[in-house]
């Protein structure tokens, strides 16, 4: 028998099937609900770090109206919408790092360029071009063309970055039939989840450290997955329209459109995974301080290396605790405030508990104001 089985997995029809078994393929199947109450998503999903797909989400959302037509992308309604804005898109043909190529244009460019990819029959040498990371909410913002699903309501780092006037983890999504997104796992340890406005996606998603079974000689991930070696455990799910997926922390997944796709995710953390996202931070930073070890004895060692892991993990750990506070505070007075529900009372000890445990122990004069934090929560813990 073969070490490792080739698939064309952004085929539709790849499905786990006896014969795959036999091969010693490990396909999972990612358990598909229909509006679960909140507890069964939280107990069973976000506290286990598992996946799910939760359909009829999004069905009364407007752009679940208005964006498409017939189940295609409306182009003529987006054009005329949006047409202005400057949008990043990536060339799914050309490698760039472990993404692809990026350039931009505005947006009614990109649906001209989407129509004509879309009827052209032979698309040889045309370029085939994904519009991923729009941040349409934050550009438009009176537009309520969704609403942030309320198993998916908790989310903190939204919370502080919009409340802030900072970049937020809101994205737009819109590709042509073949577009895809390489094997990743999500910024930061975060969270995602993804619901499909129009069209067909398929996701191949890997529990952590399942992709140590994918490192080649080299020590690396492969941009994209060709062979799934025997033994490997994966799930594959077909995301139809209405279809929200929510995709855990350090799970490694690939993305394939499998017809012209719109969808909306977000990133996001909360009280269930801020573990994983400053594990992840301190992991980045002492990858950096390892690589510049040879400069440890430099004055301002500590100052360059939050600047690079700014830069290569997206916050560095004064940002992080500048969050973490934020939360707290919010959640201090919102406990004050709730002394008579037990219910949002028990939440809120829960997010405390969580916050607590990741607020850095203060040292320096200018933690202060974490220790007063950390104190309060304490008192408030002890009750
Ligand atoms: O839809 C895609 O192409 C990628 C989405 C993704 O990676 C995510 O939501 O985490
Ligand atoms: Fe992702």
């Amino acid at each position: 028998m073969k070490d490792s089985f080739a698939n064309d997995l952004s085929d539709p029809n790849f499905q786990a099937n006896s014969s795959d078994k036999d091969c010693g393929l490990n396909q999972d199947v990612v358990p598909v609900m229909k509006s679960p109450p909140y507890e069964t998503f939280f107990q069973y999903h976000m506290m286990r770090n598992l996946p799910c797909l939760i359909q009829r989400v999004g069905r009364e959302w407007k752009s679940t109206k208005a964006w498409c037509k017939n189940g295609v992308p409306n182009f003529e309604y987006l054009k005329n919408k949006y047409g202005e804005s400057v949008i990043t898109v990536y060339h799914c043909d050309e490698k760039f790092f472990d993404s692809h190529k990026t350039s931009t244009m505005k947006f009614k460019e990109y649906v001209d360029y989407w129509k004509e990819y879309s009827a052209a029959e032979d698309k040889k040498g045309m370029e085939l071009l994904y519009l991923k990371d729009w941040h349409l909410k934050n550009e438009y913002k009176d537009d309520d063309f969704y609403e942030v699903p309320q198993y998916f309501s908790s989310d903190w780092l939204n919370e502080y970055l919009i409340a802030n006037s900072k970049d937020d983890y809101r994205f737009v999504y819109m590709g042509p039939t073949g577009s895809w997104t390489p094997l990743h796992k999500d910024v930061m340890d975060t969270f995602s989840w993804s619901v499909n406005i129009c069209g067909l996606k398929k996701w191949i998603l890997f529990p952590p450290g399942q992709e140590t079974h994918l490192i080649n000689e080299f020590g690396q991930l492969p941009h994209s997955i060709e062979h799934l070696p025997k033994n490997i455990k994966y799930f594959i799910v077909m995301q139809h329209p209405g279809d929200a997926l929510f995709v855990p922390s350090k799970w490694y997944h690939q993305v394939w459109n499998l017809a012209d796709t719109i969808s909306i995710n977000h990133n996001w953390v909360n009280a269930t995974n801020i573990h994983h996202m400053k594990s992840n931070i301190l992991q980045g930073l002492m990858e950096i301080q390892k690589e510049l070890q040879h400069l440890s004895s430099d004055e301002n060692f500590h100052t360059e290396c939050q600047k690079i892991l700014k830069c290569h993990v997206g916050i560095n750990c004064r940002d992080f605790n500048e969050f973490i506070s934020f939360i707290a505070s919010r959640r201090i007075q919102g406990y004050e405030k709730n002394l008579d529900n037990v219910h949002v009372k028990t939440m809120l000890v829960y997010e405390l508990e969580q916050i607590q445990k990741v607020l850095t122990q203060g040292t320096s004069k200018e933690d202060e104001e974490l220790e007063e934090l950390r104190t309060q929560i304490e008192s408030i813990l002890n009750c």
